[in-house]
């Protein structure tokens, strides 16, 4: 059976795939630039969890002096509804789970932005946890208008 050491190999790589994340990992992150300068601006990513309990307590960047966490929602129905948000203190990330900051949901303010931002530039954003620790990933900047690129 020469066959036979591949598909233990197979199956050995299909059960690695399946184990616990053994880390907390963030990606797709992006930085959308205020349409008008001095305005906030709002950064959004996604992190996926570990085997344990986490919680993500702020996101910073070097590029604003300020940031918060904030969460979107409709209030109002039809035609009087509207978009409002509010800050909130933190967000669990159970174990195996993920945090999604999206636009019209979960974001990241960010105040008092650097001057000389250009879309397509990189940046780095800091994810700090309840435990201390911080994760960095890298967020691309898009301008006002354009489109979410994740
Ligand atoms: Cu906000």
């Amino acid at each position: 059976m020469p066959r036979l050491p591949a598909l233990f190999a197979l199956a050995l790589a299909l059960a690695a795939c399946h184990r616990q994340p053994e880390e907390v990992r963030a990606g797709d992150a992006w930085l959308r630039l205020p349409a008008v300068a001095d305005r906030p601006g709002a950064a959004y990513f996604k992190v996926t969890g570990d085997a344990r309990d986490h919680v993500l307590v702020n996101v910073s960047t070097p590029v604003a002096r300020r940031t918060e966490l904030h969460e979107s929602m409709k209030t109002g129905e039809g035609a009087a509804a509207m978009s409002t948000m509010k800050p909130i203190d933190n967000v669990p990330l159970p174990p195996g789970g993920t945090i999604r900051f999206a636009p019209g949901g979960k974001h990241v303010m960010l105040f008092g932005l650097e001057k000389g931002l250009h879309a397509g530039d990189r940046v780095r954003l800091v994810l700090g946890f309840g435990d201390g620790t911080d994760l960095e990933t890298e967020a691309k900047i898009v301008g006002p208008a354009d489109p979410a690129p994740y």
